[in-house]
Parts: C-alpha cells; sequence; structure tokens
C-alpha cells in the first residue's frame, strides 16, 4: 500500500508534526488567554487535557513522564477508543461518546476547531486546550521535554529526567533510538519492498544489540537513575513481543531473548509509573485490528503469554 507517507523506495517516512504550541511559563499571556506574540500558552494547573491512546507508544511516553513528575493534578488525561473508526480517534470509552471535559466525541474534531484546512493524520498524544478547544501540541518528541523543563513549577517529584550534564549524550541517544527503534519497528512493518523492510530490520537488530551491550554494565541507560531515555526505549520494548515481533516483521528474536534488555525492561515495568500505564489489550486489538493490510482478517493473536513481565 502506498500513502503519502512512503517514499519511492518504499520505506515509511513519518509525517511532521502540524502543532508545535508551547506552553511556558514565561508566556505573557494571562489566565484564560491564548498564546502570547511568540506563540507561548501560558502555563495554568487543570487548563490543558493530554489526549492519549494506551495503544499508542508516542502518547505512552507523554502519561508516563508526566506520572513520573506527579503532573497528575496539572494535566488531566483523556483516553480514546484504540479502535480508530474511518473519523479516527474517537471518545467512545466515555459516556454517551464524549469526553466529558472537551465535549467532543472525536479528536478531529479539535484539530478542526484549530486548523480547518488541515488534512493531515490526527494524531495522539495531543495536548489539547480546555478553554478554546484547540490544538496546542501534537509534538511528542517535544511535549515530554516540555515537562521536565517548562511544566516544572507545577510538578510534584522531580526525578530529574533530563540532567543537563547528561544532555548531549542523551539526545544523541534518544535520536538514535527514535530513528533505529522507536520509529526503526514502523519502517519494518510499514516498508513497501523487500529492501526497504530489510534495510529497517537490519538498523533495528543492530541499535538493539548495541543497546544490549551497553545495559550489560548499566542498570538503566544512563546508570543508577531512571531518565528520560529509558522512558523513549521502554515504550517500544513493551510492545515488542505482543505487537512488533509478528504484526511489523522485526522477528529475528524476541525481547526475552535478549538477557540485558529483557532485565532491564522488566525492571521498569515493575518501577511505579511505568508497567501501571500498560494495557496489553488494547496495544494488541489496536495493532492487529487498525492495519487491514498488514492483518486483513483482524484477528488479535491470543499469545505470547505476557505473564513474566510480572514474575
Ligand atoms: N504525531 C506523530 C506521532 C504520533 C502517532 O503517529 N500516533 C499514532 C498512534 S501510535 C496516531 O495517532 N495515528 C493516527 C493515524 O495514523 O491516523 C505522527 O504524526 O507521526
Amino acid at each position: 500500500m502506498t500513502t503519502a507517507e512512503t517514499s519511492t523506495r518504499g520505506e515509511f517516512v513519518r509525517q511532521p508534526n502540524r502543532f508545535t504550541g508551547r506552553v511556558t511559563a514565561d508566556s505573557t499571556s494571562g489566565p484564560g488567554e491564548g498564546p502570547d506574540d511568540q506563540g507561548r500558552w501560558p502555563l495554568e494547573a487543570g487548563r490543558y487535557r493530554l489526549v492519549w491512546s494506551k495503544a499508542c507508544p508516542w502518547a505512552h511516553r507523554a502519561v508516563i513522564v508526566r506520572g513520573l513528575l506527579g503532573l497528575q493534578d496539572a494535566i488531566s488525561v483523556a483516553t480514546v477508543d484504540p479502535i480508530r473508526d474511518e473519523r479516527g480517534w474517537r471518545f467512545t470509552l466515555d459516556e454517551g461518546g464524549r469526553d466529558p471535559v472537551l465535549g467532543i466525541g472525536f479528536l478531529a474534531e479539535a484539530y478542526a476547531a484549530t486548523d480547518p484546512a488541515y488534512t493531515g493524520r490526527v494524531t495522539v498524544p495531543s495536548l489539547v486546550d480546555t478553554v478554546t478547544g484547540q490544538v496546542v501540541t501534537n509534538d511528542y518528541p517535544q511535549i515530554t521535554l516540555d515537562f521536565s523543563t517548562d511544566w516544572a513549577p507545577l510538578a510534584t517529584r522531580s526525578p530529574e529526567l533530563l540532567p543537563a550534564e547528561l544532555r548531549p549524550e542523551m539526545d544523541a541517544l534518544i535520536e538514535d533510538i527514535f530513528q533505529d527503534v522507536n520509529n526503526g519497528v514502523y519502517r519494518c512493518g510499514f516498508a513497501t519492498t523487500q529492501e526497504a523492510y530489510e534495510e529497517a530490520y537490519a538498523r533495528l537488530f543492530a541499535r538493539l544489540d548495541q543497546l544490549e551491550a551497553r545495559l550489560a554494565g548499566r542498570r538503566f541507560l544512563f546508570g543508577e537513575r531512571i531518565t528520560e531515555a529509558d522512558v523513549r526505549l521502554f515504550t517500544t520494548l513493551v510492545r515488542f513481543d505482543a505487537v512488533y515481533h509478528n504484526h511489523f516483521k522485526c522477528n529475528r528474536n524476541k525481547l526475552a531473548e535478549m538477557p540485558n534488555l529483557w532485565r532491564y525492561a522488566r525492571e521498569l515495568f515493575n518501577t511505579p509509573g511505568f508497567g501501571d500505564t500498560v494495557d496489553f489489550d488494547q496495544i494488541k486489538r489496536h495493532y492487529y485490528g487498525t492495519h487491514a493490510n498488514l492483518n486483513p482478517s483482524g484477528i488479535v493473536p491470543a499469545g505470547p503469554d505476557l505473564s513474566a513481565w510480572t514474575a
């Protein structure tokens, strides 16, 4: 299948993020006002709503970071149905099929309220302003960085997910993890030529081998402390055996066959804020039920046995 996100070589090329607003402490707008002349929305507890799907790794990372930083009272969360219909992400898990705060049935309504001409994919995570109903941002890499920095005045915990002294090395590592692992599994699954698939597969497993070696001498990616990089790697690893190994043909081996990565992923899973945000049922139903080109029957595999995550 060829889409707007397929290159002529059959590679999956992810669309850019349309909305890149920022909520900042130095916005000159007052409470309830829109962005200032530099596009900065005012920081306000309870004003913005994070729309996520439990299935989505990009949205999942935002929910984990929100929890680790203790931003639950500052940023509310709306959960969409893991299965989209032809109008996209929908609030069918909520009473009456509407988000109780935003009052909309589809995330696309917030996109239309922000940019009526928008024709791209409507994506989670999206941070939506409850005052205007507009999308502030769907820029998933920036959202978690902002939670650690701009949102710090409202955070009730301070785990230091982005220690300044680690930033240069961490920024390089999270870029490698994004290209080859987070997005790499999608590049395997959505490739439309053998060549593009094999290239993505080789890069994915070369990177996982490198991370496996890195974790031989480290508890987490940067030693004893959990950082943003761990959150980003975790959301792909936790979906690996349940979905990517089979559905996206990332099948050189399972995560459970890479001892250091497996030990690491399970330790994170059993850390408060990680495993308690994982819903394997919604993850599996989303992927296997959504990509009809990859899984025309829509049948959701019964396995694998996921009990080892909590053992
Ligand atoms: N905003 C990013 C990443 C977020 C993303 O792709 N989220 C997925 C779920 S994992 C989504 O919302 N997909 C909606 C769609 O494909 O229509 C993008 O546009 O690529």
